[in-house]
């Protein structure tokens, strides 16, 4: 983007985009049970759905986070004195500064990396960060951070030529918001393994997990009185009917959110409330859902410290610090290769 200041790297063009949209669900409509995967809530409607979330009274997670992070980023700078910090999964810029002044006031920060998939997102998050940081580069890259982590600026199988690389560069890469719950347990560690072996001598990751607590408080979160977070569940299918042609009845189809105590994750799922069929005439697939049917929309897994540690253990990774909100309902973990 010339004249802005913003390099962007681009590893998901957008009809790749819709190419995995429509195998995402055509495996998930003819799986039994059904299951659509999470990434596709974040439109442009999504996305302000989200963030209304955030500011809900029952969903407390983007506070207390908030809240361990503005008590803490002096230490993650001292722990850490990252040049670049690299976050995945932008769109929490009020976060992203606290990190991003922490930096700054220990005098080593030279670049900002936002990596998601949403273009638009990050070209925003970028200029409202090369505005309030001057001397600071700000380099986007757009891609899926569970297909296309070997290309994070400064590591091996990245951009660390003259344009992404730096001498004497260390990263610190934040992975926030408690989003590695939206993984699998098989798919987080695969996920970590392929971040710990990006990292070089001096790199850490700094990871948000939301802590496990009573279920009440836990389902509440996802089960808002004013129903927004069911709108956001429902708006998966907006995205379908809009990209694949479908002709999802968005009024025909319930929220639901439940825990699951074996797994430790909150499940948020879609109840048919009729038998209905519905056409998908991209994929050149008609369905029936059945009465009461229900479709599984998202995880989002809840963990112990000690959990958060084993598993970034197995992925090669040690935990050097690790900090809750005073209530203890969300965690930050500092981590660097073992
Ligand atoms: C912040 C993306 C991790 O799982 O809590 C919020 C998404 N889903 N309400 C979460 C979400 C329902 C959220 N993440």
């Amino acid at each position: 983007m010339p004249g802005t200041g913003i390099t962007v790297t681009r590893h998901l063009a957008s009809a790749e985009r819709h190419a995995s949209l429509a195998a995402d669900v055509r495996t998930g409509l003819t799986a039994n049970p059904r299951e659509l995967p999470p990434k596709w809530f974040y439109d442009a409607t999504g996305s302000l759905l989200f963030d209304r979330i955030t500011r809900l009274p029952e969903y407390y997670p983007t506070r207390r986070e908030h809240a361990v992070l503005a008590a803490n980023a002096a230490r993650i700078a001292a722990a850490c004195p990252a040049t670049t910090l690299i976050e995945l999964g932008s769109g929490t810029s009020e976060k992203t500064r606290l990190l991003l002044d922490a930096l700054r006031n220990a005098g080593v920060l030279r670049r900002f990396v936002p990596f998601d998939v949403d273009e638009e997102t990050l070209l925003r998050a970028g200029q409202d960060i090369l505005r309030s940081y001057p001397g600071t580069s700000v380099h986007a890259v757009v891609g899926d951070f569970e297909r296309h982590l070997a290309f994070l600026p400064g590591s091996a199988g990245g951009d660390s030529g003259s344009a992404g690389g730096m001498a004497g560069d260390r990263r610190l890469v934040a992975f926030l918001g408690g989003t590695i719950g939206n993984l699998r347990p098989e798919t987080r560690g695969t996920f970590l393994r392929a971040l710990r072996d990006q990292f070089h001598d001096g790199d850490a990751l700094l990871l948000g997990t939301d802590l496990v607590k009573d279920p009440a408080r836990l389902v509440a979160a996802y089960d808002d009185s004013a129903g927004v977070t069911a709108a956001f569940n429902r708006n998966v299918l907006s995205v379908i009917n809009r990209e694949l042609d479908a002709d999802f009845d968005l009024r025909g189809f319930a929220h639901v959110a439940t825990w699951d105590p074996e797994n430790s994750w909150i499940e948020m799922r879609l109840r048919s409330v009729r038998e209905q069929e519905v056409s998908v005439r991209a994929l050149g697939l008609v369905t029936r859902f059945g009465a009461d049917e229900q479709m599984r929309t998202e995880i989002s897994a809840k963990f112990t410290l000690e959990g958060i540690r084993a598993e970034l253990a197995a992925a090669g990774l040690g935990t050097s610090a690790q900090w809750t909100d005073p209530d203890g309902d969300f965690a930050l973990t500092l981590a660097v290769p073992a």
